[in-house]
């Protein structure tokens, strides 16, 4: 028997916008918390080894797309632009943009600090002349640019087809907040994943040696940390699907028994089956891409895939 669901009083310190975004996400039917979560210093990490990953096509497509189009990039960008990056990690693919375009100025934008400071600090001695200027932000909110470019032409980089684990609407409202922070003139480059056979994407989702699936199941473990939550974390799977009339890869957790479990004070149950919706991550095909970056007031100016059509990198202005 399931036990219903309560609270006891008694708040976490934990960032605000994590709790309510998972108790509602808990709460909700179908049970849904939003992706961004994941990236704490753990989930950064393991997202780091995903992309080393051979099933996980994106990253060495995109990185070696970006290689071959240096020479090409540098003649479509503003002399000693600053480049702004988006959501930039571990910061593995911006010394192929640095160098091509022969960069004025980095600016990395990530939500998890250290992992940040680390990444831009590492950059750096393989830049020494280039100015760093690190932004902790979650970019999904308006993101303050630092005073030092504010005058010098910018190119926006969002690589990786983060853009993908957006909704459409989600997207082209951060598509134009972009075009705004970047300002008048500016140019994005932007790398967005391709729908391919259905074997392809679940395997990159699914690997074998289960580094997404410690990935997704991480998001429970920083709950249990980060929330004061009691999660059986061995009593959830991880589930990866292809929504065929959604043209993305979902991602979830499945309870494999019923549960019980307490997030911040607060009692949830889970009957064997049920999921938690982690993370969509869409696919698009050129037609779809070059849409969604119109709506969101881009025009794209040059368009670059590899032979199999898997991975493209487009460049816009705003
Ligand atoms: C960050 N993002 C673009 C990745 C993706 O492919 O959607 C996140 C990821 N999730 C599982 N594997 C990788």
């Amino acid at each position: 028997m399931l036990k219903p669901e309560v609270e006891d009083g008694q708040a976490s310190l934990a960032d605000p916008n994590f709790r309510r975004d998972v108790l509602d996400g808990l709460a909700a039917r179908p049970r849904a918390i939003p992706a961004r979560w994941f990236y704490d210093r753990r989930g950064s990490e393991l997202f780091e080894a995903i992309t080393d990953l051979p099933e996980y096509y994106p990253t060495r497509t995109e990185t070696a797309l970006l290689r071959q189009i240096g020479p090409e990039l540098a003649g479509l960008s503003a002399p000693a632009a600053a480049v702004v990056e988006f959501g930039s990690g571990s910061s593995a693919k911006t010394p192929i943009v640095l160098r091509a375009i022969d960069a004025g100025a980095y600016v990395p934008i990530d939500i998890s600090g250290d992992f940040l400071r680390q990444s831009a600090g590492e950059l750096s001695q393989g830049f020494p002349g280039l100015p760093v200027y690190p932004v902790e932000a979650d970019f999904l909110r308006p993101v303050p640019l630092p005073p030092q470019v504010a005058d010098m032409p910018k190119l926006g980089f969002f690589p990786g087809s983060t853009i993908g684990n957006m909704n459409a609407w989600h997207a082209v409202d951060l598509l134009r907040a972009m075009r705004e922070w970047l300002g008048k003139g500016a140019r994005l480059l932007i790398g967005m994943d391709r729908v391919k056979p259905v074997e392809t994407l679940v395997a990159a989702y699914d690997d074998a040696h289960g580094v997404t699936a410690a990935f997704n199941l991480n998001l429970l473990e920083r709950i249990n940390r980060e929330l004061r939550g009691t999660i059986p974390v061995d009593a959830f799977r991880h589930h990866a699907l292809w929504n065929a009339g959604a043209a993305r890869i979902e991602m979830h957790l499945e309870a494999q028994r019923d549960v019980d479990f307490a997030v911040d004070g607060r009692g949830f149950a889970m009957a064997a089956g049920e999921t938690i919706h982690t993370e969509n991550s869409h696919k698009y095909g050129p037609n779809g891409a070059r849409q969604l970056l119109r709506g969101g007031g881009w025009t794209p100016i040059a368009e670059w895939t590899d032979p199999q059509d898997w991975f493209a990198l487009i460049l816009c202005e705003a």
